[in-house]
């Protein structure tokens, strides 16, 4: 029997916005009314690759910078199988972050562009849905310090958040911007109403392949 795949949702943004929280609280909230759901995060530092990734955020190693790029999309890759079998299962997938901060991460160093940092990532499932979580600033830095990780200071976050602007124009993603400076119940009412409408179109669309038009 042919059953009701679940949704692909994904919540980026900069730091401190709440994706974490809120990825959370969406996933409960989908459960206690009766819709199979669960929460992923990228990078994934649980597997062989994630330890690589981690060691490199916690600055316990250095890797070249293509490198760790590569291994970043490998750790989306390598965890498809599971993702497209939970999804035709019926179980929606909240993802904290995805192949976007990926290539927003990485095109924000110097020497790289947004369509190399795209390309290994081509063809990964494609969200129904992606929602930015936007906070500016001077509003994140009210929430506290930056961590000790790697990419934690304002000047790269700065960067970071130019390049997402330049990928939520692509009109092949199904893009939402949520104001994240609202208080955590309000922007999770929001997130779930969003969420809501993309289980429902998923019910009745194939599941898609990010990018593809990119040539
Ligand atoms: P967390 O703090 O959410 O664990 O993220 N990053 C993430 C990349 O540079 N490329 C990627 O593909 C992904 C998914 C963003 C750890 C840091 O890793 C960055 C912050
Ligand atoms: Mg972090």
């Amino acid at each position: 029997m042919a059953s009701k795949r679940g949704a692909l949702i994904v919540l980026e943004g900069v730091d401190r916005a709440g994706k974490t929280t809120q990825c959370k609280k969406l996933v409960e909230a989908l459960q206690q009314s009766g819709r199979p759901a669960e929460m992923m995060r990228f990078p994934d530092r649980t597997t062989t690759i994630g330890q690589l990734i981690s060691s490199y955020l916690e600055k316990k190693s250095d890797l070249e910078d293509h490198t760790v790029h590569l291994l970043f999309s490998a750790n989306r890759w390598e965890l498809v199988p599971l993702m497209k079998k939970k999804l035709e299962q019926g179980i929606t997938l909240v993802v904290d972050r995805y192949a976007f901060s990926g290539a927003a991460f990485t095109s924000a160093k110097p020497g790289f562009c947004l369509d190399w940092c795209m390309k290994p990532d081509v063809g990964l499932p494609k969200p129904d849905l992606v929602m930015f979580l936007q906070l500016n600033p001077a509003e994140a830095a009210l929430r506290g310090q930056f961590g000790i990780e790697r990419y934690e200071t304002s000047a790269f976050q700065k960067l970071v958040q130019q390049k997402f602007q330049l990928l939520m124009k692509d009109p092949s993603v199904n893009w939402k911007v949520i104001d994240a400076s609202q208080n955590i119940e309000d922007v999770h009412d929001n997130i779930k109403s969003h969420s809501l409408k993309a289980i429902n179109t998923a019910e009745r669309t194939p599941l898609g392949e990010l990018w593809k038009s990119v040539s």
